[in-house]
């Protein structure tokens, strides 16, 4: 493959996995830039990219639109917010995401998190390193449980399904919200979001980062949650009005909650970092070294299927239309 491979450059943007980058370098000519800015190519080099991959960094329609012979577009995880994809299609470039190999990781972290903001370990565990245990007797008992709880998935796909295999080998009921049922599906659903918060007391976001989500769990929502409620975020925090998560933290509106992912990543808003009741991890729902290392062959297997075989393996749906370039 390399020796196919090996003349096409391919543009890494920003911060990439190492795995992601090593196989970049010695499949393709790989050029990397900082940022998802136009300015850092000439336009010489801008018009020998015909293949781009990013972790992070967003990638605007002004940098698809600054590379004039580009196919192909791989995205380092299932969430491909930072990639204007409909632009993409819209071109005619192809972008690949990287879904399944993270799904059961992701789905053992919501559990994880779940259960710290349920049962205070992270703050257990602090009480016992700093010697509390032996001088101020056991940790106090935590006012919530898992015991007689429902949940609600905000994003029944690929993961959201993981989750919630696992929270009725918890012994949860489950019920979920999407735009549309799954079929096949036999959990209870909930054509809003606000009434699958009514219907529950725990709530699990695995929903995309897209415009139609963006800010979803707003204070109304929270309130429907109701003052036993427990909310966690797997998904992207874009989903979700972080201040009013943070006053709905403060004033008991809600119990607690689990976060993964927050709005201006990797900065967490002051308020959430200040609540007491909000078990804070970053962003580390697919984050071993199993997992990631998946990812990133998908990733790059994505790049050289293309440009071997004149296919995608895992194209995303706003480009699942786009065909090969001839020649
Ligand atoms: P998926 O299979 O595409 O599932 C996404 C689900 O969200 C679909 O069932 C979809 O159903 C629903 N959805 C989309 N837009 C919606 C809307 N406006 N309202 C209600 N439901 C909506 O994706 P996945 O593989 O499960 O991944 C889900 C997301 O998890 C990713 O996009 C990513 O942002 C996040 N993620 C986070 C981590 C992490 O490390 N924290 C890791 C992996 C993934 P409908 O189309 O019927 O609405
Ligand atoms: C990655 C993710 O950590 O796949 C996703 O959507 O959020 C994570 O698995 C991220 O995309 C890159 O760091």
């Amino acid at each position: 493959m390399t020796e196919q491979t090996k003349p096409i450059t391919v543009l890494a943007v920003g911060a990439i996995n190492e795995h992601v980058l090593k196989r970049l370098k010695s499949e393709f000519a790989c050029v990397e830039i900082p940022a998802g800015n136009p300015s850092l190519l000439t336009p010489e080099s801008a018009g020998q990219v015909r293949g781009l991959s990013t972790m992070t960094t967003q990638v605007p329609a002004a940098l698809i639109d600054a590379l004039p012979n580009l196919e192909v577009i791989a995205n380092f995880g299932v969430g491909y917010d930072a990639v204007d994809a409909r632009h993409a299609g819209a071109k005619g470039v192809m972008v690949t995401n990287t879904p399944d190999v993270l799904t059961e990781e992701v789905a053992d972290t919501a559990i994880g998190i779940l259960i710290n903001a349920v049962r205070q370990l992270p703050a257990a565990e602090n009480y016992l390193r700093a010697g509390r245990w032996a001088k101020e007797g056991p940790f106090p008992l935590t006012p919530l449980t898992l015991r007689g709880r429902k949940a609600g998935i905000f994003g029944m796909g690929r993961i959201g399904l993981a989750i919630a295999r696992r929270l009725e080998a918890f012994g949860l009921p489950v019920a979920y919200h999407n735009r549309n049922p799954v079929a096949g599906v036999g959990y209870e659903y909930h054509e809003t979001l606000t009434g699958l918060a009514e219907a529950v007391d725990t709530l699990i976001s695995v929903a995309p980062g897209t415009a139609s989500t963006a800010k979803a769990v707003n204070a109304e929502v929270l309130r429907a949650l109701g003052s036993n409620g427990v909310f966690v975020n797997i998904g992207r925090g874009s989903t979700v009005d972080e201040a009013a998560l943070a006053a709905a933290l403060a004033n008991g509106t809600i119990a607690a909650a689990g976060l993964d992912v927050f709005a201006d990543e990797p900065r967490v808003s002051q308020a959430l970092l200040d609540a007491p009741n909000a078990s804070l991890v970053p962003h580390v729902g697919s984050a071993s070294v199993h997992t990631r290392l998946a990812m990133a062959d998908l990733c790059v297997d994505n790049l050289v299927s293309w440009f071997t075989r004149h296919r995608a393996i895992t194209p995303v749906p706003e480009t699942a239309h786009v065909a090969a370039r001839k020649g």
